[in-house]
């Protein structure tokens, strides 16, 4: 076995994105891609070298061969240990698990998360930081530096590990060891979850249960918690054998994609509790028999109801919401008397405030929910704190949706998608909206005023970083907005998302058609960024 330094040219196009670098699989295979960027992580992360870093991936095409290529440089570039998911087996809540319980340095989890995957889909790799969470800004940043000032890079010339073998192996000086995916964070989940009640319930048949792993990583997660430690039954747990193409499928949590699951919770005789998960494991969506809970309700939901939960019955430090992220959780948090913080599109961005106790809660409109247990957002985890909370206040989700709503009110809530739509077409609109900006104010649309409307910037309260340009925001004197960001998690053209939301207290209109009582924002949005001129579009081409 010998070291072998490997002359290269830099691509210019590894800028991480809102989540790790993501690229069609074809261009991730081309001579080098793969191992310049992961050179360019070891380069811009030396507190790496002769200590843990944590490996896994959603189990897609490529994983496997990605996985020999990352141990091999691993070993060349001074690793001490690497914490291996059998099979290269690791969903994005587990790996950031597994970093914090075995005190790592960091992670490399290889996923392009919902998008679908294959020879002819997407693939992906992120780097997550010692605490657990996604590289931050600044990390991101100096990655994209290194991968474009390489020259080399690091590889050994040892023959593939098998790794499926749990255990221990040596690397050149590198220690591997592969562990079983599922253990370390089904005990983590065991501590924050009244299992025994859930188990109860279920065996009583008064709590029906029914997940989505999408053929996707939490297949064995599911198996392993729902089944074998809560007594769901086997049959209730779909699409649990990960496979690389995801069956031909979007492992996207969602009406549009998980349609099996919303066929079933919306069928005669469906189950109290209806869920799914996306690629990579950190993605959920939640259904009631008969009814959808958006992620910004879902998210709201969980902070009303936290006390249901042990690991939360001592209160939560405060709740925050990615900006696009309807402001129902802001209702609960001023109600309780907690922080509620806004942050940019990402979950990096919830990282400083989970560190330094500022939060418990957060979540994000794009079906990502999770707390201070790990840093990173978790789908089987907001599928168990429902399953608490059911169990506990023995209602279905519609009753306790309707509640919720007489409470605090409803947040009508909807994200229309742009996709594929060219980039500089994009782009334009996005810079003809802002040069608006400071006209808007005051404008009246109807019944509805805009009482201003900004390109959103962050400071961070702990760093003091600032990140600007997160999406432009139109803010209307009722509360209702409309935000327009591109995305970042796209990997062919651009992909314009349009939020929408009003906000009702009226309890004879809490039962209203979303896309009815959404539509006078959508035709003002039309008015104002003259989205189908920019994009060639009559209408979006996926609604959640
Ligand atoms: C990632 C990020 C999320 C973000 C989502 C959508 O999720 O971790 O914070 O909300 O992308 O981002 P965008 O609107 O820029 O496409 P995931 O599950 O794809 O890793």
């Amino acid at each position: 076995m010998t070291i072998q330094r490997t002359e290269t040219r830099p691509f210019d196009d590894q800028k991480p994105g809102t989540s790790g670098l993501r690229k069609k699989t074809a261009h991730f295979r081309q001579p080098h891609y793969l191992e310049n960027f992961i050179q360019a992580v070891f380069n811009a992360a030396p507190e790496l070298r002769g200590q843990t870093l944590v490996l896994g991936g959603d189990g897609r095409f490529y994983n496997r061969q990605a996985i020999q290529v990352i141990l091999k440089m691993a070993a060349a570039n001074g690793i001490g240990k690497v914490l291996l998911g059998r099979g290269g087996l690791l969903s994005t809540p587990a790996a950031s698990c597994l970093i914090r319980k075995h005190g790592a340095a960091g992670g490399i989890i290889l996923s392009a998360s919902h998008n679908p995957g294959g020879a002819e889909g997407d693939f992906g790799v992120k780097y997550n930081i010692a605490n657990g969470g996604p590289a931050p800004e600044k990390v991101t940043e100096s990655i994209y530096w290194h991968a474009r000032n390489l020259t080399t890079y690091a590889i050994s010339d040892a023959a593939d590990l098998n790794i499926d073998q749990p255990g221990l192996q040596q690397l050149e000086t590198m220690t591997v060891e592969i562990v079983d995916p599922v253990t370390d964070y089904a005990a983590l989940m065991e501590e924050l979850f009244d299992f025994d009640l859930i188990r109860d319930r279920i065996a009583q048949k008064k709590l029906r249960f029914c997940f989505d792993a999408m053929h996707a990583v939490t297949g064995p997660y599911a198996v392993e918690i729902f089944h074998h430690r809560l007594g769901v039954a086997r049959e209730a747990l779909i699409h649990c054998q990960p496979l690389e193409d995801f069956g031909g499928a979007h492992p996207d949590p969602n009406l549009a994609h998980a349609k099996h699951l919303v066929a079933i919770m919306q069928g005669a005789g469906a189950p109290d509790l209806g869920a799914a998960s996306d690629g990579d494991g950190d993605r959920n969506m939640i259904m009631g028999a008969g009814c959808f809970v958006t992620p910004s309700d879902s998210l709201a939901l969980l902070a009303a109801n936290a006390q249901c939960a042990p690991g939360y019955r001592e209160g939560l430090r405060g709740v925050a919401r990615s900006m696009p992220t309807s402001q129902a959780v802001d209702m609960v948090a001023r109600q309780a008397g907690l922080p509620c913080y806004e942050t940019p599109t990402g979950w990096k961005f919830f990282g400083n405030l989970l560190d330094a106790d500022k939060i418990t809660l957060c979540g994000e409109e794009s079906f990502g929910t999770g707390s201070s247990h790990i840093r990173e957002k978790d789908g089987i985890w907001a599928v168990l704190f429902w399953l608490n909370i059911l169990a506990s206040r023995q209602q279905p989700v519609r009753e306790l949706l309707d509640q919720h709503w007489r409470r605090y009110g409803r947040h009508y809530y909807s994200r229309h998608d742009y996709e594929g739509i060219a980039k500089e077409r994009a782009q334009t609109l996005m810079t003809e909206l802002r040069a608006q900006l400071s006209q808007l104010a005051g404008r009246r649309f109807g019944e509805l005023v805009l009482a201003g409307a900004d390109d959103f910037s962050y400071t961070d309260p702990v760093d003091r970083s600032v990140s600007q340009h997160q999406g432009i925001r139109l803010l209307f004197e009722d509360g209702s907005r409309i935000v327009f960001r591109l995305s970042g998690t796209g990997t062919e053209g651009a992909t314009l998302r349009l939020y929408l939301e009003r906000y009702q207290n009226d309890q004879a209109r809490l039962h209203d058609d979303t896309q009815q009582t959404l539509a006078p924002l959508a035709a003002i949005a039309e008015q104002v960024a003259h989205i189908q001129h920019h994009t060639g579009r009559t209408g979006p081409d996926v609604i959640t």
